[in-house]
């Protein structure tokens, strides 16, 4: 605090998680329901994280907001759902000095990895916003609702471990919200492997996408009648932690929802050849072991994220450095272990 100013501040940071059965397209829009269930692990905060800063002063004209030093408008539908929901519960929970409600905001926020490239940078960034904001207003309960009003998959960045996204089926959306199925602990030889394929900005942005998705394809409606066994099936795998299921349901959950993205009018590609090459070579490495020892997952993006094994790790870096080797700063892989959630 600054003599004679009065401000509240609050840093956070918060992860990215990355889905093994994926969020794609939304039974209410403005609410931010999904039309399925899924399951993520949330990636430890020392490679892929946000970190945001939140004030609040009365000496503030406008509620203000940089990304990674750029200032971003605030007059979004979901950075103002985002902050009405916030203050609501405030309000609600008594939980901060009422005359905060006509004090003005400045969010500084960044991310140290490519932002809108596929790597789950809105989940993180809304998660940290949202988490951060909450700790200044001193709110108290499960707030991954307020996180999933900025975007979706921020909601199971909100805990550790591995998460799953209810769908829910209220219409004001008060069940649709993530909870922790297993702790980190619960598999600590799980790694996490991302290979940045492209750090350039996706060209259909995933809420676009998704509309387009529900609006035009067909095998989207089968997908939806799917999804409920694959979380069963997916829930079990993990409990066992049987390491040949859960990649066989990754990585056939990834190729379904980019394959209702190419039955989507006007198709959607995210992955380019490269992509596809990854996924030969972890079908062939498989193939060659007798049994899965890597899975490969895709968001809305051509990176990669490969899940293996601990043991596994060296073998597949250096398999991966062969056969895609660094020829530049867009070429790098990020390895790490899933873990704790906001902090
Ligand atoms: C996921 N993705 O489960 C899936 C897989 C991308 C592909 O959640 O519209 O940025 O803001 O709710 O959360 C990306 O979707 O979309 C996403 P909105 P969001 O991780």
């Amino acid at each position: 605090m600054s003599q004679g100013v009065v401000m509240e501040t609050c840093t956070c940071t918060a992860p990215v998680n990355m889905a093994v059965i994926k969020y794609w397209g939304k039974r209410h829009k403005d609410l931010v329901l999904p039309l399925n269930s899924s399951i993520s692990a949330t990636l430890d905060q020392k490679q892929l994280r946000t970190k945001t800063t939140v004030a609040i002063s009365p000496s503030f004209e406008d509620d203000r907001l940089w990304l990674n030093g750029i200032e971003e408008r605030v007059d979004t539908v979901r950075i103002q759902n985002l902050l009405a929901e916030l203050r609501q519960r405030s309000i609600e929970q008594q939980s901060c000095p009422q005359e905060w409600f006509s004090w003005k905001l400045h969010v500084c926020s960044e991310n140290n990895f490519p932002t809108a490239a596929g790597l789950a940078s809105s989940a993180a960034g809304y998660a940290c916003l949202a988490f951060s904001l909450a700790v200044l207003y001193r709110l108290r309960g499960d707030i991954s609702d307020i996180a999933r009003r900025g975007s979706g998959s921020a909601c199971r960045s909100m805990y550790g471990g591995f998460v799953i996204w209810d769908k829910g089926t209220k219409a004001d959306g008060t069940d649709s919200i993530a909870r922790q199925l297993y702790p980190e602990t619960h598999w600590p030889e799980l790694h996490i492997l991302i290979l940045v394929v492209s750090d350039q900005k996706k060209h259909t942005c995933s809420t676009a996408g998704m509309e387009v998705t529900v609006e035009t394809s067909s095998l989207m409606k089968q997908r939806i009648r799917l999804v409920p066994d694959r979380i069963k099936e997916m829930t079990s795998a993990i409990e066992k932690r049987d390491f040949h299921k859960f990649a066989e349901l990754t990585m056939k959950d990834s190729n379904q929802l980019h394959a209702v993205c190419l039955d989507s009018y006007p198709p959607i590609s995210y992955m380019t050849d490269v992509s596809r090459q990854i996924v030969h070579m972890v079908h062939e490495y498989n193939k060659l072991k007798g049994q899965n020892k890597v899975a490969y997952t895709f968001d809305a993006g051509p990176n990669a994220c490969l899940y293996l094994i601990e043991e596994d790790v060296a073998e597949v870096v250096s398999l991966v450095t062969h056969f895609f080797p660094p020829i530049g700063p867009t070429e790098e892989f990020y390895t790490g272990l899933p873990t704790g959630s906001v902090a």
